[in-house]
């Protein structure tokens, strides 16, 4: 052994001194070497050669970052998988291959697909776990289907077209005539594992720990694909979608050490400030509003609000105008999850359908304890994200949902019944309530304001064209139309809302007239952002009615809108309001969906010892909303973890040291998060913690 050793070493000696001596001859070798390779396995090579572009241009039309175009590792790991997976072609009858290629080239292609499709609606990347929730995605993903499939999405055909042609190719020269003995086939089959594995060794024996972790973590998606190559990132999601069912068995002791550490560093005594106990015993009405954002309110087209009601609303209630959620692909139900037991959104699947049954310290839990009716309300199927089974063990003891409703066709909108259907047909509902059950908590599920946004017919009529006074030939002034945000996504979207604000407005209304305003707040929050396009913004802000296009971004008048504009836009409106204006005024400090709990705990008395997010008055301006794949915004900047940079907030610039913290923090946050949702933690602590106390 040890001689064959030393001779191997000798013989690789020898070759690199070669290599040295005459490095434009090795070259030229290689290249023979690697066209020997290729005339031998044509049709092989196509499959590896057009997986292996499609990897490519997917990160390419997905992720647009310089970075991602001279990257290398991502090209290698790809390579890895899709010669690894291929290399069982080698043992069967040539004519047989092709089958088997096809079936591997498709599901490559599909993969590309899938995910060129979900990155263009979630800007993110799909998760097999994601399967098991298609129930609820569904009636979305008509939408996805109408609105978010490109063109672009087909390119990756062009792989299997290929593959087919190099097929036919091959037997017209007839290569399938020729057989191979068992012998050949086994070496053919293990020199190809041999190439694979050798790729995998180069790509493995580069990656940095920071890579591992995120690795092993997924949660970070951009960053995976963007480093490891769509097909590992896969693959990698695969086994991090099974891994909860195995985990929740393994890693127990671990996650529970950690959960320990990270609450004794919390103060556990909630503290007192000028808010507190101010809406103790009131009833609270809290309105889940869709896809509301915030840029539009206060905004006008030819001197008409778009959000009227919110904008009231806004002027005389208390307005947070730097609140973000913090929803993953649980979308909705994430920001349920997180505002109502300030926790975040899973690693992988959703809390709503993965752990729908763990143990959850809510605000609705903790108000039903302190004596409070609490239900919910929406006009959409009970199952939808689960709601069913989870609004119950969110501690809601009553769930309206579509079965409570009339939804016909001529009340639905986009999704199903419309705003104002819904709340005209809550109203007797909670005139019952308010006889029976004071005081109550009660959620209302808006819906209409759901992309696609594209019923423009039934909103009401709001136009955002640009009308302008303009001299005509005569020289007299007349009114004159220009385009703007008409036929635009977002300009459908401001239609859209406005249709919603209405539907809110007299709400408002009926509540006042059936005397439901009394001891009565308003909670309204948008539940996450409406996903609009990036250059629909950018017209907002620049159109140029000269061309009825966008300034170009020399103009000194251009107002830039790029990716961390695009980010810090994704705020949503969350607003107290009472007819009594018992809180008034604007808060400007961060704040995230997972804060709402604590503040409102202070508010109204009750505080969950497990929440990780705070009371905003009194963390103030030392506040940091981390998001589920760990970016994070404070006062001073917004961090993007993929890329690792920052966009500053504020004049001072931002120390390294502040960004390490933060990091940590942010990282922290999210692995306890996720564990008390995965392992029960909350359950087991408090079963270990009455087990002593007996
Ligand atoms: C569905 C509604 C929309 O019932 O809440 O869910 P979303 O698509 O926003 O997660
Ligand atoms: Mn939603």
């Amino acid at each position: 052994m040890k001689e064959k050793i030393q001779s191997l070493g000798s013989s690789l000696e020898k070759k690199w001194k070669k290599i040295k001596e005459d490095p434009k001859k090795t070259m030229l070798q290689c290249r023979d070497y690697l066209i020997h390779i290729f005339t031998h396995n044509k049709l092989f090579c196509t499959y590896v050669l057009t997986c292996v572009i499609n990897g490519m241009l997917l990160r390419f039309l997905t992720m647009n970052t310089v970075e991602n175009y001279i990257a290398i590792k991502p090209i290698i790991a790809d390579a890895a998988i899709v010669i690894l997976l291929g290399s069982l072609v080698y043992l069967f009858k040539p004519k047989r291959r092709i089958i088997y290629l096809s079936i591997m080239e498709i599901f490559f292609t599909a993969i590309c697909i899938i995910n060129s499709i979900y990155y263009t609606f979630y800007t993110s990347f799909a998760s097999i776990s994601m399967l098991s929730l298609t129930q609820f995605i569904a009636p979305v993903g008509d939408a996805v289907v109408e609105n978010v499939m490109q063109i672009k999405d087909l390119f990756y055909l062009w792989g299997p077209l290929c593959l087919f042609a190099m097929h036919f190719h091959l037997k017209k020269k007839g290569y399938y005539n020729l057989e191979e003995s068992v012998n050949k086939k086994r070496k053919r089959t293990l020199k190809t594992l041999i190439a694979g594995s050798i790729f995998m060794v180069i790509f493995s024996i580069t990656l940095t720990p920071l890579e591992i972790g995120r690795f092993a973590n997924q949660w970070n998606r951009e960053y995976i694909v963007m480093k490891f190559g769509i097909y590992t990132y896969q693959f990698n999601d695969v086994i991090k979608s099974v891994e909860p069912k195995i985990t929740s068995i393994f890693g127990f002791d671990e996650a529970m050490k950690e959960f320990r550490e990270y609450f004794e560093g919390v103060n556990q005594n909630p503290k007192t400030n000028a808010y507190t106990n101010k809406l103790k015993g009131k009833n609270i009405i809290a309105i889940h509003a869709e896809s509301v954002q915030s840029f539009a309110i206060g905004l006008k087209f030819n001197g008409v609000e778009v959000t009227p009601t919110l904008n009231r609303l806004v002027s005389e209630g208390l307005y947070f105008n730097n609140f973000y959620s913090q929803v993953s692909v649980g979308t909705s139900s994430d920001t349920e999850l997180t505002l109502s037991t300030s926790l975040m959104p899973t690693h992988s699947g959703t809390a709503f359908v993965s752990y729908f049954d763990r143990k959850y310290i809510s605000i609705q839990n903790l108000l039903s304890d302190m004596g409070y009716y609490t239900f919910s309300m929406h006009g959409n199927t009970a199952d939808f994200w689960n709601r069913r089974l989870m609004h119950q063990n969110l501690g809601y003891q009553k769930f309206f949902s579509k079965a409570y409703f009339d939804v016909n066709k001529n009340n639905s909108i986009g999704l199903g019944i419309s705003d104002k259907s819904f709340f005209e047909q809550a109203i007797p509902y909670l005139i019952d309530i308010k006889n029976e059950h004071q005081p109550f908590y009660g959620t209302f599920i808006t819906l209409t304001n759901h992309t696609p946004f594209s019923e423009i017919e039934k909103y009401d009529p709001f136009d955002v064209d640009l009308k302008v006074l303009e001299e005509n030939e005569l020289g007299q002034l007349e009114e004159v139309s220009y385009p703007y945000m008409e036929g635009t996504k977002l300009g459908n979207y401001l239609k859209s809302l406005h249709y919603a604000d209405a539907a809110l407005g007299q709400f408002l209304e009926d509540l006042e007239e059936n005397g439901l305003l009394e001891n009565t707040v308003i909670m309204l929050y948008g539940d996450h952002d409406a996903r609009l396009p990036k250059k629909d913004y950018q017209r907002l802000l620049n159109y140029d009615k000269t061309t009825n296009g966008t300034l170009s971004k020399e103009d000194p008048n251009y107002i830039e809108f790029e990716s961390y504009q695009y980010e810090l836009n994704r705020r949503v409106p969350l607003i107290f309001w009472d007819k009594d204006q018992t809180l008034k005024g604007t808060v400007s400090n961060v704040m995230g969906m997972y804060d709402v709990m604590p503040t409102l705990g202070n508010l109204m008395g009750f505080y969950n010892p497990y929440q990780l997010g705070h009371d905003i008055f009194n963390i103030k301006e030392d506040n940091i909303v981390v998001f589920p794949n760990g970016n994070w915004v404070t006062n001073k900047g917004y961090y993007n973890s993929q890329k690792e940079e920052y966009f500053p907030l504020k004049e001072d610039p931002i120390s390294e040291n502040y960004i390490k913290n933060c990091n940590e923090y942010a990282n922290q946050l999210l692995e306890v998060s996720n564990n008390m949702i995965v392992f029960d933690l909350i359950k087991k602590d408090q079963e270990s913690k009455s087990i002593l106390e007996k």
